[in-house]
């Protein structure tokens, strides 16, 4: 047997409207709560890998933003590349089974990885979703795999978990499951991309530095010492996954709306309930904060969303008909000439779905 198989897929980044934080297993990446996101437009922001299986290779490596990284450290990575090369022997198996003989023994083969994002890493623009599922949907192509997305989903989960919901576009649920093998913790779409066309993502880019506190330490953390998370992930997040399904079928702004901004408040809340606390926000955040929700009060019906994960940098949601109106205050604000304190990298861009 000679010669090398390849492939380079992308995949795109995903931003929460229901937030994961907590994990009630931290190996598997088994949350405490539900979470449900909106994939962005792949052109944007996204990661692109390349994976050449070749049985020459005398070990497996890798490379990421063009640095080779120690795979053998990255336990992560090998739990989804063992994973995916499982399900390729099964397939190879039934192959074989059906009667075809020339079934390539790809799982065996050693692997180059070559993975890169279009935008900076430590931008905490959900890096590690795009990327994994992206190590996820290349193997499977390569190997292909006949499973479907949900089923692949389950092993981008165990890279990191908001990478299973990278998987689909559009919007996307990540059921918590019960099962203590996480058998049925997986993503399933809940509509597709075309499903909404007039709601875009304004990206603000309020800093560029690395997150202070991890998101596995910060969850970790939180799970232990938080009361108020107890509160959120048995009271509240349940009856607002299926208000947000909801709000998505009818294309319900204002309902989309109200539960994106109440819940990045309620995951910041538990965020500062923990202790010692943790502090993703920044006074450039909680000035976006009142910049949107006085740009909602003008009106009777809410016209934008902010949403803030585990960094300082905003995403705000509205409808293509107010993109200009708040990206033209969003900019008039912040990199005006009275600008103040707000770093020269601050930018904002709009993001189709
Ligand atoms: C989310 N975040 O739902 C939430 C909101 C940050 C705030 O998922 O440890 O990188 O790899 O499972 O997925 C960030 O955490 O954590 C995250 P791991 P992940 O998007």
């Amino acid at each position: 047997m000679s010669g090398y198989y390849e492939k380079t897929c992308t995949a795109p980044v995903n931003i929460a409207i229901i937030k994961y934080w907590g994990k009630r297993d931290v190996s598997l990446n088994l949350p405490t709560n539900s979470s449900l996101s909106v994939t962005l437009s792949q052109d944007n922001l996204q990661s692109k890998t390349t994976i050449r299986a070749d049985p020459s290779f005398s070990k497996t490596r890798l490379w990421l933003n063009g640095i080779e990284e120690d795979v053998s450290a990255n336990k992560r990575m090998q739990t989804c590349i063992k994973e995916a090369r499982r399900l390729r022997s099964l397939y190879e198996q039934q192959l074989l089974r059906d009667g075809n003989s020339d079934v390539v023994p790809l799982a065996e083969y050693n692997l180059h990885i070559c993975s890169e994002n279009n935008f900076p890493t430590a931008a905490g623009l959900a890096s590690s979703a795009s990327g994994f599922a992206c190590l996820v949907y290349t193997l499977a192509q390569l190997y292909s795999l006949p499973n479907s997305t949900s089923e692949l989903s389950l092993i981008a989960r165990q890279g990191s978990g908001s990478a299973c919901r990278s998987l689909f576009g559009g919007f996307v649920a990540w059921e918590m499951g019960v099962n203590y093998d996480g058998s049925d913790s997986i993503a399933v779409q809940i509509a597709d991309e075309h499903h909404w066309p007039e709601l875009v993502a304004l990206i603000c880019v309020v800093s560029d530095a690395k997150k202070t506190v991890g998101s596995t330490a910060g969850m970790q953390s939180t799970v232990k010492t938080s009361p108020l998370l107890k509160e959120r992930i048995e009271q509240v997040v349940p009856k607002r996954m299926e208000e947000m399904v909801k709000a998505i079928k009818n294309k319900d702004f204002n309902m989309f709306a109200e539960i994106t901004m109440r819940d990045s408040n309620q995951f910041h809340a538990v965020c500062l309930d923990s202790f010692p606390p943790i502090f993703y926000l920044n006074d450039i955040s909680r000035a976006i904060i009142k910049l949107v929700n006085e740009y909602n009060a003008i009106s009777s019906d809410y016209k934008a969303a902010y949403t803030f994960d585990a960094g300082p940098n905003a995403v705000i949601y509205t409808l293509r008909e107010n993109v200009d109106e708040l990206a033209g205050l969003v900019k008039r604000y912040f990199m005006g000439e009275e600008r103040g304190q707000i770093p020269s990298s601050f930018r904002v861009d709009a993001v189709p779905i």
